[in-house]
């Protein structure tokens, strides 16, 4: 059985799939509210809450655009200005087989939503064994910074929300990366603070699209008690491809 709410989301709809696209195409984020089930939402949380001791902290301080300093470039130039990222994680090789978040990572009337909303003609799980489906958990004063993602889109489902902070943020189209604008002006406006930025609400349960290769986005540090757990469910558009070791390395701590 599909944790999907298909009565709520009728994914195999074309006039439904026809809005999702419009919706994601003029925003840049989708969020349907209520896509898992609450029962699916619970057996998840019961999974990971227990889990958390296992999860990994990379603990580093990145760019914006998640790759080395360029030593040729000023540290305090928009491509070197470091942000921090203190979240965990649970790798997929961490997720039971038998969670409904594997049920619905393989799913092909979820897979065949996504081409559709996404306009791509297919999408494939990563040929590595850490990167399809992440947990990622923000105890107390843990955050994401401020980056554009390697990926074209990111598929993310909240599973519980902390008490207060962990808040989305984004500034849409900061860069265009097919025409290799890097988006530096804004960029520093962002990280100094005196640029504006738009937050996206969503609740446990809710599926968020997300273009985040050239949308700026960040997640604020949780405040409370309650840890912020979140799925990220992440495919390719070409098959066989991998994290390198390196890559995996910096994400995971690990290879395999
Ligand atoms: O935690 C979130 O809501 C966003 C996660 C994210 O941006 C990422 O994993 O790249
Ligand atoms: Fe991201």
């Amino acid at each position: 059985m599909t944790p999907i709410d298909r009565v709520r989301h009728p994914i195999d709809d074309p006039d439904h799939r026809r809005r999702c696209r419009e919706v994601l195409d003029a925003a840049g984020a989708l969020v349907l509210d209520g896509f898992f089930s609450a029962e699916a939402i619970a057996r998840v949380v019961a999974d990971s809450a227990p889990r958390e001791a296992e999860a990994f902290y990379a603990g580093s301080t990145h760019n914006v655009y998640l790759t080395p300093p360029d030593p040729g470039l000023p540290e305090d130039h928009a491509f070197n200005r470091q942000v921090a990222s203190s979240k965990g994680l649970l790798a997929d090789d961490q997720v039971p087989a038998d969670s409904p978040l594997r049920t619905v990572y393989d799913d092909p009337a979820f897979r065949d939503f996504l081409c559709a909303v996404l306009g791509i003609e297919a999408i494939h799980p990563y040929a590595d064994h850490l990167s399809s489906i992440n947990v990622h958990f923000a105890s107390a004063g843990r955050e994401l910074g401020w980056h554009f993602d390697n990926s074209s889109f990111a598929v993310t489902m909240l599973l519980q929300a902390p008490e207060d902070g962990g808040r989305f943020e984004y500034v849409p189209a900061v860069r265009d990366s097919a025409a290799g604008d890097m988006g530096y002006n804004v960029v520093d406006a962002v990280l100094d603070g005196i640029h504006p930025v738009e937050a996206l609400d969503f609740e446990p349960g809710a599926l968020v699209l997300f273009r985040g290769r050239d949308a700026l986005h960040r997640v604020t540090p949780t405040e409370g008690s309650v840890t912020r757990l979140l799925v990220v469910f992440a495919f390719n558009d070409q098959p066989g491809v991998g994290l390198s070791d390196s890559a995996l390395r910096t994400f995971y701590g690990r290879t395999a």
